[in-house]
């Protein structure tokens, strides 16, 4: 989907960063403490961190899952009317009255629907886990509820439940699974929210209604349907739109049916077990735990015209990467409304399970690795070991890595017995490797060292920061405090602003990094990188992001002064993060 067509409803919407998304009014617990009234419920509950590093540990260890996106949406494929651009959010797009929405419910009967074979599937492609839509924010339910009739069981010709099946086949083969549900936006049960409208509005005569009704009659009901019939172990909550204090608090009290359940950041409210950047890896990580959701074309729901899919080797890149940098992926699939998951999907799975098979190792129970960049790949680790993830082979044999530690062994994860000779100059390590790799997407070596890896900080760390112009409450120094948390924005009015970064001393610099703000819409910017020396300034980099930022390589320049330009069309520019790389 393309998200500029929406308009943005600053403060509905989610922040993607774990903690409280909201400013509550304060009341006096027993202690005589000032808590907010979702904290009183939590205070309750109270978890101690080695309490929670026990619930989270399965998932820790996880690493890699299998995110579905499917409903109603998948009859239409991808395309109404004239327009073959669409998928799970068509019926917002196309401002699809509900009566003509519903009977799509009709065409809705997935035959081959086999909840074995998706798990199969799932655990072929090394993934220990799923997360199926229940309801996405068509409000349509792929469980039978008593609360609504906009619901497999009641408005599909296959009229029985799809997710049990799902659960049960998941636990059968050892997988963990949780539901995704939409409880905010709903476009077919009154009252739901809907983006761009106010409470109660819709596109539709049919939508009106209040949203407290709608969450109290519907959305609070259906989740204890949900949490009571079905042992799950994740729940996963969506873009929180006009969340309140009261309207998170039943949901938090329901959680409390599931112990052990992890839910994350999207709620709107209290407290959550992950961050949930979406469609992209974020430069620096987040703080805490987190999973990047990603799709494998440009659609969540099934869109049969959409042929843009990333290659197995872009897909295994993302998930060495997000591991290395202390993430989880949720990797999506959007089946047909047969019940199929696309050919092109199982072929780049099933590659990508051929890949784990040798090489999991260095992805499941790993930990982000020490290094912020490596021209050649990435890294991850497990303890003392650190699992190198080669994607460039070098063409002489000789493999760098900037780490000034004794290493006690290496071998690569397809030739264990094969000792590497690893030798140390000017406090770095040189592998050396054979000249063909043996992986052609990723070739990993394993390396154990001694002592906590001893890491050069990034040249821009220590950089000074000043901005051409800054709004207010934002900092040009928060580029480079090492999180994307806090951020540099221009005023409102300016299109074109920059950012000099002037390092300690002149460095050779070999790559880039910028991270922007997570906002929605994205952010669409025009970056130009710049370096000075004695007959001025020259361009280094240019390009365009969608709001993901980027990170990648420059042709190696030693410089002192750099300059970072940003263009952005709509908003004003900002950098959330900007990092320059040493070589
Ligand atoms: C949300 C959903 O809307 C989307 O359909 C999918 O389920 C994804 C995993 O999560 O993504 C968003 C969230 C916010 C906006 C757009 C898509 N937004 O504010 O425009």
């Amino acid at each position: 989907m393309n998200c500029n067509h929406y308009i943005p409803l600053i403060g509905l919407f989610i922040a993607c960063s774990a903690g409280p998304l909201y400013a509550a009014p304060p009341a006096a617990n027993d202690e005589g403490v000032t808590v907010t009234p979702v904290q009183a419920v939590l205070n309750t509950q109270a978890e101690t961190a080695a309490q929670r590093d026990a619930r989270m540990k399965w998932w820790r260890e996880a690493k890699f899952g299998m995110f579905i996106h499917w409903g109603i949406y998948s009859v239409l494929a991808g395309s109404y009317q004239d327009k073959t651009s669409y998928g799970e959010w068509v019926m917002q797009q196309a401002r699809i009255p509900v009566d003509e929405y519903r009977r799509f419910g009709q065409k809705f009967n997935p035959v081959k629907y086999d909840p074995a074979e998706w798990v199969r599937i799932a655990q072929g492609a090394g993934m220990r886990y799923m997360v199926i839509t229940s309801k996405h924010h068509d409000g349509f339910a792929l469980f039978p509820s008593t609360v609504s009739n906009w619901n497999v069981a009641e408005a599909t010709p296959y009229k029985k439940d799809l997710l049990g099946p799902l659960v049960g086949a998941a636990h059968d083969a050892g997988l963990k699974i949780g539901f995704y549900y939409s409880q905010s936006q709903d476009w077919n049960n009154r009252g739901g929210a809907k983006k761009g409208y106010a409470d109660g509005e819709g596109w539709d005569p049919a939508h009106r209604g209040s949203y407290d009704n709608y969450i109290n009659d519907i959305a609070v009901p259906q989740v204890r349907e949900l949490l009571t019939r079905y042992p799950i172990d994740i729940l996963w909550w969506d873009t929180p739109m006009f969340m309140t204090p009261e309207r998170v608090e039943p949901f938090l009290a329901l959680k409390k049916l599931r112990p052990g359940l992890i839910s994350n950041n999207r709620l709107g409210g209290g407290p959550s077990d992950m961050a949930t950047p979406e469609q992209y890896v974020p430069i620096t990580g987040r703080k805490g735990d987190w999973e990047t959701c990603m799709t494998m074309n440009g659609h969540w729901g099934y869109n049969a015209y959409d042929t843009n899919w990333k290659s197995t080797t872009d897909l295994i890149h993302t998930l060495a990467e997000t591991c290395s940098r202390g993430g989880n992926l949720l990797l999506n699939v959007g089946p047909t409304a047969e019940g199929k998951i696309p050919t092109e999907s199982v072929e780049r799975l099933h590659e990508i399970g051929r890949w784990i098979q040798i090489n999991g190792d260095s992805i499941y129970g790993t930990t982000a690795g020490p290094f912020t960049y490596l021209a050649w790949g990435c890294a991850t680790r497990k303890g003392d070991t650190l699992y190198l993830h080669v994607f460039n082979w070098p063409a002489n044999g000789r493999l760098v890595v900037p780490l000034n530690n004794k290493v006690k062994s290496a071998y690569l994860l397809a030739a264990p017995k094969q000792k590497l000779k690893v030798t140390s100059t000017h406090g770095k390590l040189v592998v050396e490797l054979p000249v063909t790799p043996p992986d052609a997407f990723d070739s990993v070596v394993a390396m154990q060292i001694q002592d906590e890896p001893i890491v050069e900080p990034l040249p821009s760390a220590s950089a000074t920061v000043k901005a051409s112009s800054t709004l207010n409450g934002t900092d040009a120094s928060y580029v480079n405090d090492g999180t994307e948390d806090k951020l540099w924005r221009a005023p409102a009015e300016i299109k074109v602003a920059f950012l000099d970064i002037e390092l300690k001393q002149a460095t050779a610099i070999g790559g880039f990094g910028i991270a922007e703000p997570d906002v929605w819409p994205r952010m669409n910017q025009v970056y130009t990188l710049e370096y000075l020396d004695a007959t001025g300034w020259h361009k280094v980099a240019e390009g365009r992001t969608i709001g993901h930022g980027v990170k990648r390589p420059i042709p190696v320049i030693t410089a002192k002064k750099f300059r970072l330009t940003m263009e952005c069309n709509a908003g004003s520019p900002g950098v959330a993060e900007f990092q320059l790389y040493g070589i």
